[in-house]
């Protein structure tokens, strides 16, 4: 941070501490709007992943609601694309304060000597966050630690070491950009041609919009044909749908084609039922519009015809109850998931046979998948053999 302040060529090194350096590369004015972009985008990040964990390993005092059908679908896209946007911030962040890294002496007292600690963590977290975050939207493991669980105790640390951040540099930051610019309305690259602040922030910025701009369109419809980056397009698949995992890696392929399939129902008011997709069918068929929405920040709407599960509910005497619902798939972490009484109770909530006006295909979960409103997709269970009524 010293030479780049126009304030005085004799300046010291202890004397840019007392006077923030606000022009140049290496700005303090930078660095301070950055922290909070960087700050509001890792809080979004959190919160949403926060609560995305609380839907999938929901404690006795948190229930998710069915509707708004749509609310899953907005709160994970927001969490991944914060996540993107926040890549470029926080590179350019590094590279406006790293040579700070190097002041020395390292600290002047106790609490600056916290403020130092703590960036450890909070730079490697962040890192650590944005990579496997990234890693995991295209299905790259490289490593052998489990995502969900590495990602979940990584964000609490982060945000943790971040807290501590903001409190130390509060006071610092509101000061670096109170007032107008220091550089004036157009500010001029260095003598050494080195950029100039502008210019800096405008690379942050245009590198998160651009991002963005070419990742959103994997859930939000009208941005689909720039999504260039992500791993997903909303529309490219079977049925007009993409597909995450498919039957063959399931090992569902006999089992899903088998002439004599039937769906078993356990728990219901008499003894258990086999159903065959004739049954099902018998019961009634009811359309419901909805999207499919992965973790991964990727969503497709699509419609859905099959049986509702309170019609099933209501046949086997057992209305307002919650549901189990497992695949044929026995093995690995995808083998169902649960319905709440409301989800359950949901008129949209399905055991879908068919989506966008024909039968499943065997990559979407023929014979019979679940589709409710406001699930995560990894709640949307395919290749659905059993429901247990709990
Ligand atoms: N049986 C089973 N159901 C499953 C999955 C799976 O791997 N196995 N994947 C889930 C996930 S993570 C998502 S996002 C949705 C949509 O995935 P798809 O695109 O593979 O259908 O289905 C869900 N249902
Ligand atoms: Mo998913």
């Amino acid at each position: 941070m010293t030479g780049t302040s126009g304030r005085s060529a004799t300046k010291t090194v202890s004397d840019t501490e007392n006077v923030a350096d606000l022009t140049g590369v290496h700005s303090e004015r930078n660095a301070a709007w950055l922290g909070i972009c960087l700050g509001v985008a890792f809080g979004i990040c959190f919160l949403t992943g926060l609560l995305s964990h609380l839907i999938q390993h929901p404690p006795g005092w948190f229930t998710w609601p069915a509707r708004p059908a749509g609310l899953y679908r907005v709160t994970q896209g927001l969490h991944v694309a914060t996540g993107i946007a926040a890549i470029p911030l926080l590179l350019v962040k590094l590279w406006t304060v790293y040579p700070k890294l190097f002041h020395w002496p390292p600290f002047d007292d106790a609490v600056h000597a916290l403020e130092r600690v703590s960036l450890l963590p909070l730079i490697s977290g962040a890192i650590f966050l944005l990579v496997s975050g990234t890693q995991n939207i295209f299905h790259w493991y490289p490593w052998h630690f489990f995502f969900p669980v590495a990602h979940w105790w990584a964000a609490w640390i982060t945000v943790g070491a971040l807290i501590v951040h903001i409190g130390a540099k509060a006071t610092q930051a509101r000061r670096a950009i109170a007032g107008p610019a220091p550089d004036g309305p157009h500010p001029q690259p260095g003598p050494d041609g080195s950029l100039s602040r502008r210019a800096v922030l405008r690379m942050a910025f245009g590198g998160a919009g651009l991002l963005t701009l070419v990742t959103l369109g994997e859930t939000f419809g009208p941005l689909r044909h720039l999504d260039l980056l992500s791993p997903r397009r909303p529309d490219i698949g079977p049925q007009g749908l993409p597909v995450n995992r498919s039957a063959e890696e399931a090992g569902i392929m006999a089992a899903a084609t088998d002439p004599a399939y039937r769906l078993v129902v356990e728990g219901g008011a008499g003894r258990p039922l086999s159903l065959s997709v004739g049954d099902l069918r018998a019961l009634g068929l009811h359309t419901a519009v909805l999207p499919i929405a992965c973790v991964e920040g990727w969503s497709g709407q699509a419609v859905w015809r099959g049986v509702r599960v309170r019609d099933l509910l209501a046949h086997v005497g057992r209305p307002g109850t919650a549901v189990q619902v497992g695949s044929l798939e026995t093995s690995g972490i995808y083998t169902g998931s649960s319905l709440t009484p409301a989800q359950a109770a949901d008129p949209d909530t399905l055991l879908a046979l068919e989506v966008n006006g024909s039968p499943l295909h065997i990559q979407h979960g023929y014979p019979v998948r679940l589709i409710g409103p406001n699930r995560p997709g990894v709640q949307q269970t395919k290749w659905v053999g059993k429901v247990v009524i709990q």
